[in-house]
């Protein structure tokens, strides 16, 4: 006799039959199936129905993002930045996450997506202020509904959850759109807050970017799911795959999907299959990792370049149009130089404000050893001032 067969067990035959009802599935899932091809409208019969006045708004922001991503690499080479995270080859996203909110809405961007900032109406300077380490950010998030920019990874995402969750229980109709890369999708943070959303319906779009890399490790290395937009599944949101250098389709796909979250329907993750053109940051050697014959590829399949196609299509590509469009680019790179080059004033003890309620005793006692420098410094005593900051050894060249 086997444990089954025996008189009053529970794991008997028709308990193996299949789960109680609870253990159905509850939601069917196939309409949240990302598609298998990345969606696009450049190049296919769909972009006949695309609205001119969109496509040369997106292309007189795309070309001002290019414009802007060279200036900003151009003033981390020159010191003006400490580092910066080019989105050169991933300006549809940006533009298009940028073009797809209204005021009302939030934008959680993470340390590569000043461009989205800029494209939704920030001050370059403002947006570059984190990079160039003035402050701890450059504008009053509030003011532009647009949260700082974030460094680590994936914990803009909680953030944009609790948000949109928060708005939707005081009946706001604001959506949060939270930004991160293909890497991020690996930290805890992205799996809570793509829960919470999904379990809240919480008036929130995820947008990921995948750019082929974490620094140097290859999306192979980083996931063995058939795509990033299938995770949605798991949690149960839909998945969208879209062509991240088609810009009227990141555009229609964002716009979709905040119309979406705004009418109560939940949360939506998008992937974005774009390429990082240029390396991680200043500080990375990108030719260690991959192949010139790779860049090129996507070079190839470059967002300016796939819109250019269409507007010459419709006879929209004049001279004057793209003289104008690239004066205006130009006119934005020469002010934020301008003003990037002018040294910014300021005061050192800000060092210790607004990050705790209240200070700990090793802030109290650093504040207080700047204090005394910097007073030195100002007597003109600089020597003594130098005596007091640790070891004479540390002082050294
Ligand atoms: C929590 C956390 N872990 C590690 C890092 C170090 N780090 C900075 S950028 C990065 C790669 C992120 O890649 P991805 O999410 O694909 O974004 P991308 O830089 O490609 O836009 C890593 C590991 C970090 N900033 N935060
Ligand atoms: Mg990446």
């Amino acid at each position: 006799m086997t444990v089954l067969e025996q008189p009053g067990s529970s794991r008997n035959k028709s308990s193996l039959a299949g789960p109680p009802p609870a253990w159905q599935p509850r939601v069917d899932p196939t309409p949240l199936l990302p598609d298998a091809e990345p969606y696009r409208l450049l190049g296919t019969d769909a972009a006949a129905r695309l609205d001119s006045g969109l496509l040369t708004r997106l292309y007189t922001q795309l070309v001002r993002g290019r414009r802007y991503n060279a200036q900003a690499t151009a003033l981390a080479r020159q010191g003006r930045l400490a580092v910066y995270p080019s989105s050169t080859g991933q300006e549809a996203c940006e533009v298009a996450a940028a073009l797809a909110l209204e005021d009302r809405d939030w934008l959680f961007p993470s340390y590569r997506d000043t461009l989205a900032a800029v494209a939704r109406g920030l001050d370059p300077v403002q947006a570059l202020t984190l990079l160039r380490g003035d402050w701890h950010n450059g504008y009053d998030p509030h003011e532009h509904r647009i949260a700082p920019l974030c460094t680590p990874l994936a914990t803009q995402l909680p953030h944009a959850v609790g948000l949109a969750h928060a708005a939707r229980l005081k009946g706001d109709e604001v959506v949060a759109l939270a930004m991160v890369g293909d890497g991020g999708t690996s930290e805890g943070d992205f799996h809570e807050a793509l829960n919470f959303a999904a379990v809240w319906q919480a008036p929130v779009v995820f947008l990921v970017q995948n750019n082929g890399f974490a620094i140097s490790v290859p999306l192979a290395k980083q996931t063995a799911a058939p795509s990033l937009a299938h995770k949605a599944v798991g949690y149960g949101m839909p998945g969208r795959l879209v062509d991240g250098n088609d810009a009227p389709a990141m555009h229609e796909v964002l716009t979709e999907a905040v119309a979406r979250a705004r009418r109560g329907g939940g949360p939506t993750l998008i992937e974005a299959v774009t390429y990082r053109i240029e390396a991680h940051t200043n500080a990375d050697d990108a030719t260690r990792y991959r192949s010139d014959a790779e860049v090129e590829t996507w070079k190839a399949h470059d967002p300016i370049a796939l819109l250019e196609r269409e507007l010459a299509a419709r006879d929209l590509l004049t001279d004057d149009f793209v003289g104008a469009t690239r004066d205006g680019a130009e006119h934005m790179a020469a002010d934020l130089r301008e003003r990037m080059n002018a040294d910014p004033e300021v005061d050192p003890m800000d060092l210790f404000t607004h990050v705790f309620a209240e200070q700990t005793s090793q802030l109290r006692a650093q504040a207080a050893q700047l204090r005394a420098e910097l007073d030195a410094e100002a007597a003109g005593h600089t020597e003594d001032a130098a005596g007091t900051n640790g070891s004479a050894e540390e002082a050294r060249p």
